[in-house]
């Protein structure tokens, strides 16, 4: 884990940058779905909605809620990324809700860049990398 600064330009830029989110969504599902059936099951994505944080940290302030609020939560986000609701999450759905998740993150952040800890294999952390790494190339341009 490390702690970047990041705001919602630099979400933004690597959302839509369709190869490189492409790709890393592909990496993230094959890494998620275990048992490689290209579909991922509840158990398969309670991993991801456990990295999604949405309890760990509120304004940097630890939340400890209760564990049936937790699973019921964990719930509704899986019906949330499972659109057609039979029961799994393929990639097109994996990829259209984590995209819409990240746009409607990077429209609560702003302009205002925020201290975040980031988890090494996380989306916004390779949102941080990719724009370092295109800073670094405008720099050798100029
Ligand atoms: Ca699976
Ligand atoms: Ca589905």
């Amino acid at each position: 884990m490390s702690v970047e600064v990041l705001d919602g330009a630099t979400i933004f830029n690597f959302v839509e940058d369709e190869e490189a989110f492409s790709l890393s969504i592909r990496d993230r599902f094959a890494h998620l779905d275990t048992n490689h059936d290209g579909l991922l099951s509840y158990a398969e994505m309670l991993k991801e909605l456990q990295s999604l944080r949405v309890f760990e940290t509120h304004y940097g302030i630890d939340v400890k809620p209760d564990p049936e609020e937790i699973a019921h939560v964990y719930d509704s986000l899986f019906v949330q990324f499972d659109h057609d609701s039979n029961g799994a999450v393929d990639l097109e759905e994996f990829k259209a809700e984590t995209k819409r998740m990240m746009l409607a993150m990077a429209n609560g952040m702003g302009f205002l860049p925020v201290q975040m800890v980031l988890e090494e294999d996380s989306y916004l952390k390779k949102a941080v990398e990719k724009e370092y790494s295109s800073t670094k190339v405008k720099q050798l341009i100029n």
